[in-house]
């Protein structure tokens, strides 16, 4: 045991609320669908029961619908906006309106390999969550072919430059009055701008407007965009699901549909112009002509390409630590704000999960190595200046403990006595 390992499951236990995580305080201080799940994820590396509490505690706040909320707000906390009121989804507890990347299937996996015996009854408890929370993307968010999202939360990466060209189309001038409390927590500059709020505001207000109602938010609603990073990942738990259904002795036919129709709908979100996946405003058929992280998670679903590759490295080659969040020679490149520029060390944990499936081991271990400098640096940031390593963001970081317990720590280097 080396002091970061301490130090990462001193964050994972002290971020535990009983059940489930806080991503950090101050911050957010609720529930997180896929922050919870990676949070899972690091517990299991020293105590797995309450590992699958955590994966528990999420999918009891499914909705009748299937789908898995976004964020779940336990105990009211004046400190984060837009709080429950806001939302005003009617459940109980109350929660958000929308979801988050669907990993929890791929992670549950994971925590379930890594102890088969003890993690059999616990995977059977969820499995049938799963299967429904899997069956609303496919009839809800997968209308268009790839998996959309219908506000830029729901991706996972907020402000990312994917979204620009569905938020321009966001009229935010007529929300309701209300005070941000994200930016009296961290710098206002690696926090995305008030126009997006205003923007991210009136959608939830949209979504209020029709009582969170599937069908009306991706028909009628003021953003729908293809989101390359959610098809990537969804694909890849498919898949994931398949396997664990099958193991339980559960007929997966269904689910293998969905990943069989999810894959042929991968065309859509190649840009050739571009030469690499790409987000699509699915009002407009636009391709958003950005590069992203997003477009890098296809190695989760084993759908990489010679393209893709040099896209990749040409991308990383650019920055000392992590891969980037957006093109490092895009305009619009900021290493650091938020999901702009950014490496975030959660997402680059996923990445090598694609890259090892890929059999690109050095890939993987390029990300394990220069993930593994930026936290022994600075410690368990939120997300990280891929240029010199300065830490953004929130501190004491649940997923990055995670990731360093469950990824990052396992190098000839970190085993070594004394190495940390
Ligand atoms: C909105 C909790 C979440 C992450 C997201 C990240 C950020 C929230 C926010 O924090 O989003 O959901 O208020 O900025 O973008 O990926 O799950 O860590």
């Amino acid at each position: 045991m080396t002091n970061l390992d301490e130090q990462a499951r001193q964050i994972l236990r002290r971020n535990d609320q009983g059940g489930y995580t806080l991503p950090t305080y101050g911050l957010y201080p609720y529930q997180w669908n896929w922050d919870s799940a990676f949070a899972a994820w690091g517990f299991a590396t020293f105590d797995i029961s309450r590992a699958w509490d955590e994966l528990d505690m999420l999918m009891a706040s499914q909705w009748d619908t299937g789908m898995v909320p976004h964020i779940i707000f336990h105990k009211p906390d004046p400190g984060y906006f837009p709080g429950p009121d806001v939302w005003a989804t009617g459940q109980n507890p109350a929660t958000s309106g929308i979801s988050q990347p669907p990993v929890t299937a791929t992670l549950a996996r994971l925590i379930w390999e890594m102890d088969p015996e003890a993690g059999r009854d616990r995977l059977s408890g969820i499995y049938g969550k799963l299967l429904e929370w899997h069956r609303w993307w496919h009839v809800a968010r997968c209308t268009h072919g790839p998996a959309a999202i219908a506000h830029p939360w729901e991706s996972g990466r907020d402000n990312c430059p994917d979204w620009d060209i569905g938020m321009a189309g966001v009229d935010g001038t007529g929300v309701s009055p209300y005070t941000r409390r994200d930016t009296g927590h961290v710098d206002p500059d690696m926090r995305p701008t008030k126009e997006d709020y205003d923007r991210y505001i009136a959608m939830v207000e949209f979504g209020r407007s029709v009582g969170w109602d599937d069908t009306k938010i991706v028909e009628e609603g003021p953003f729908l965009m293809a989101d390359p990073g959610i098809t990537f990942i969804l694909l890849r738990a498919h898949e994931d699901l398949a396997v664990i259904g099958r193991a339980l002795g559960h007929d997966v036919t269904e689910i293998e549909s969905w990943s069989n129709t999810l894959r042929s709908a991968l065309p859509l979100i190649w840009n050739d112009a571009l030469g690499c996946y790409d987000a699509r405003n699915l009002r407009t058929g636009e391709f958003a002509n950005v590069m992203g992280s997003g477009a890098f998670l296809a190695y989760l679903a084993n759908a990489g390409n010679p393209q893709l590759d040099a896209k990749l490295i040409r991308a990383w080659d650019l920055v000392q630590y992590g891969i980037p969040s957006a093109d490092p020679e895009a305009p619009i490149f900021n290493p650091r704000k938020y999901w702009r520029g950014p490496t975030w060390p959660v997402v680059n944990a996923l990445l090598s999960i694609g890259f090892k499936s890929a059999g690109r081991d050095d890939l993987a271990e390029r990300l394990r190595n220069e993930t593994e400098m930026l936290i022994r640096k600075h410690g368990f940031y939120e997300y990280f200046d891929p240029m010199d390593a300065t830490p953004c963001g929130g501190a004491d970081f649940t997923w990055t403990a995670a990731i360093w317990l469950t990824w990052v720590r396992h190098s000839p280097k970190a085993n070594m006595k004394g190495a940390a």
